[in-house]
């Protein structure tokens, strides 16, 4: 079988169509490329595996281990394991704690060379994803092989992130075959081509003009305006202390964030306090209440009891584990409240799995008039990056787990620097005891704020 026959055979199968269809994200596209049903065709599977073992340059030589990119690249990675005798490994997908020995089955030693084994590239986003989860049991991940590259622009073609991807088929040659055939009229292949020029994957602009609500536009304007993405956690539980290290910082910062529930002092009249000084300072108020309940109680929580947070946080943090009706709990009647919610945690070996992060994303964008955004962590640049690509410019993302030169605390906390948040695309970083815990944390700030800065204005 060659690429001709290959792609004849993918056709009429009815793995490529031609049509008009409705994609997940809403788009509507003349045509379809789903490569799940070839496990249903021996045949086919078997002579991909024999196209792709004569494609690949140097396969036995140069790699100790195939990887297939869960869940479609699996069977192909497994055909081309048996064909090549290389042997197969797969990364589990649901896995939250890459990293840990049982993320990967399959046996393999650190330094092993891998091969990813994909489908279909579309944004490359799985292939990056699969790439980190390798690298963290210590896997050297060289190079990508994808069944079909069906995307638009292939400019930093053949490499993706410094990974070497090499495609057996492209769309254009699905196109060519099937036009000479003529199983596609000209139209048809027109049609195809027009849709791949206008739809060329967009990357999130870096200062949305506006984003429709109004306290994400204030957020912008401030971090603009101050110079400054450093969000401060004052999590200190005497309010004189509280107070004292806001004044030395008030400047440098565009947020503050609180815990308001671990002042030992808490009164009304500190509130009246914090809130003159951040409205002099221009620094928005951010309480981190990490709220979970249903919409009933939620709702009191936030309006009612001591601390009453809705009368003057700007901004709360929402886990979405009880669902999407905590937002209307929260938000229904109000004007000018916003949130974060809460896509990916830094505590170490935390329950959120990737399939959560998901959903809270999807949520998030549909109720960007409550939403401004989500709090996430990364342990490497391209995990964040790969977070920061799931969701547009005007949703922003707040990275906690920050300090220059610290690893991590002995209760769960795991750093990075402020560098690697804001290289990997977070909006803004949220710093706690890097600055509340130094000698000085006026000098402590600057150095944050000129880290973070710098980098954002140079990416
Ligand atoms: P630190 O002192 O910089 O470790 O403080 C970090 C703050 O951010 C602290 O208030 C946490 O409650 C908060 N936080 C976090 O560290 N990690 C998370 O995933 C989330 C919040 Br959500």
């Amino acid at each position: 079988m060659d690429k001709t026959d290959f792609i004849l055979s993918l056709f009429e199968v009815g793995a490529v169509k031609f049509g008009e269809f409705t994609l997940k994200s809403g788009i509507s596209s003349p045509f379809y490329i789903n490569l799940r049903q070839i496990i249903s065709h021996p045949d086919l599977l078997n002579g991909l595996s024999k196209l792709l073992s004569t494609s690949i340059p140097d396969i036995g030589t140069t790699y100790s281990r195939l990887a297939g990119v869960p869940y479609t690249g699996i069977p192909i990675a497994s055909a081309l394991s048996i064909r090549t005798k290389i042997p197969l490994i797969i990364p589990r997908k649901e896995e939250k704690s890459y990293g840990s020995k049982d993320s990967v089955i399959g046996e393999y030693a650190a330094g092993d060379n891998v091969l990813l084994v994909e489908d279909i590239i579309t944004s490359g986003e799985s292939i990056l994803e699969t790439r980190s989860a390798l690298e963290k049991v210590g896997l050297k991940v060289s190079a990508a092989v994808v069944v079909i590259d069906r995307r638009a622009v292939r400019n930093d073609f053949p490499s993706l992130h410094g990974l070497q991807l090499i495609s057996l088929i492209t769309i254009d040659d699905v196109l060519k075959v099937l036009f000479e055939k003529s199983l596609l009229t000209q139209e048809q292949v027109i049609t195809v081509e027009r849709f791949l020029r206008d739809s060329q994957i967009q990357k999130p602009k870096d200062t949305p003009i506006s984003s429709g609500n109004s306290l994400t536009d204030r957020l912008i304007e401030n971090i603009k305006a101050k110079k400054s993405n450093v969000v401060l956690s004052l999590d200190v539980t005497k309010s004189g202390e509280f107070m004292k290290i806001l004044e030395s910082t008030a400047d440098h910062i565009c947020m503050l964030k609180t815990h308001i529930d671990i002042l030992e002092d808490f009164s009304r009249q500190f509130i009246d306090e914090l809130q003159i000084l951040c409205k002099e300072k221009k620094v928005l108020l951010f309480e981190d209440r990490k709220f979970a309940d249903i919409g009933n109680t939620v709702r009191m929580q936030y309006r009612s009891g001591i601390y009453r947070i809705a009368d003057w946080a700007d901004f709360v943090t929402v886990h979405l584990i009880a669902g999407e009706a905590i937002l209307d709990g929260l938000f229904e009647g109000l004007s000018q409240r916003s949130s974060f919610l809460l896509a990916k945690m830094s505590a170490k070996d935390n329950l959120i799995s990737e399939n959560y992060t998901r959903k809270v994303i999807e949520i998030g964008k549909r109720r960007s008039s409550v939403v401004s955004g989500f709090i996430g962590h990364g342990q490497t640049i391209d995990e964040i990056a790969s977070l920061r690509r799931k969701f547009p410019a005007d949703l922003l993302l707040l990275m906690p787990g920050v300090q220059l030169g610290n690893k991590g605390d002995n209760l769960g906390q795991s750093y990075i620097t402020p560098e690697m948040a804001i290289s990997g695309g977070a909006d803004a970083i949220i710093v706690g005891r890097g600055i509340t815990h130094s000698q000085n944390p006026s000098d402590a700030v600057k150095r944050y704020q000129e880290a973070a800065w710098l980098i954002k204005n140079l990416s």
